[in-house]
């Protein structure tokens, strides 16, 4: 698949919206979702929709327990607070709400959890617990892309 040519790029607390979107659409093609912790935060409820209509989405939760983008701007112009947070354990939240939950610890994990949840065509969230000062590399999307 062409990822250059098939993937859209939004804002915290809408990409659910999108992904349940799309889903209807297109049952028969995969669709990962690429989210922050924070961002998923924000619309947890969506996931009852996910489980409820039985729509295979695979979030990917990229977990640095902070509001990581936020953070750097507020490092920069004084004291740092209201951006660090703690999170449940997704993989296990995903399990209440009736999702399949996977959890990323190591590098090595991840193939292995994205093929498994994309197999099962099922609802999941794999929970990526990655460095909380990484920075995410560049990435440049074409205007058709966006
Ligand atoms: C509805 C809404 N609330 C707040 C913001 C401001 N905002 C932009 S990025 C961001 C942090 C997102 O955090 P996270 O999803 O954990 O991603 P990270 O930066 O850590 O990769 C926030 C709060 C926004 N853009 N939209
Ligand atoms: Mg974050």
């Amino acid at each position: 698949m062409d990822l250059a040519e098939h993937r859209f790029r939004t804002f915290p607390g809408f990409h659910e919206t999108l992904d349940i979107g799309a889903k209807l659409v297109r049952p028969e093609q995969p669709v990962i979702a690429c989210v922050g912790d924070g961002d998923l935060m924000l619309q947890l409820g969506d996931l009852e929709t996910l489980s409820r209509e039985r729509l295979g989405v695979v979030v990917v939760v990229f977990n640095n327990f902070r509001l990581g983008s936020q953070r750097k701007r507020v490092e920069a112009y004084g004291p740092v607070m209201g951006v660090d947070h703690g999170n449940p354990d997704f993989a296990k939240l995903a399990e209440l709400f009736g999702c399949r939950g996977y959890r990323v610890d190591e590098p090595g994990q991840f193939r292995d959890a994205l093929t498994d949840a994309v197999s099962t065509r099922e609802p999941c969230i794999i929970d990526v617990i990655i460095d909380p000062d990484a920075r995410p590399p560049r990435v440049q999307v074409s205007r058709e892309a966006r």
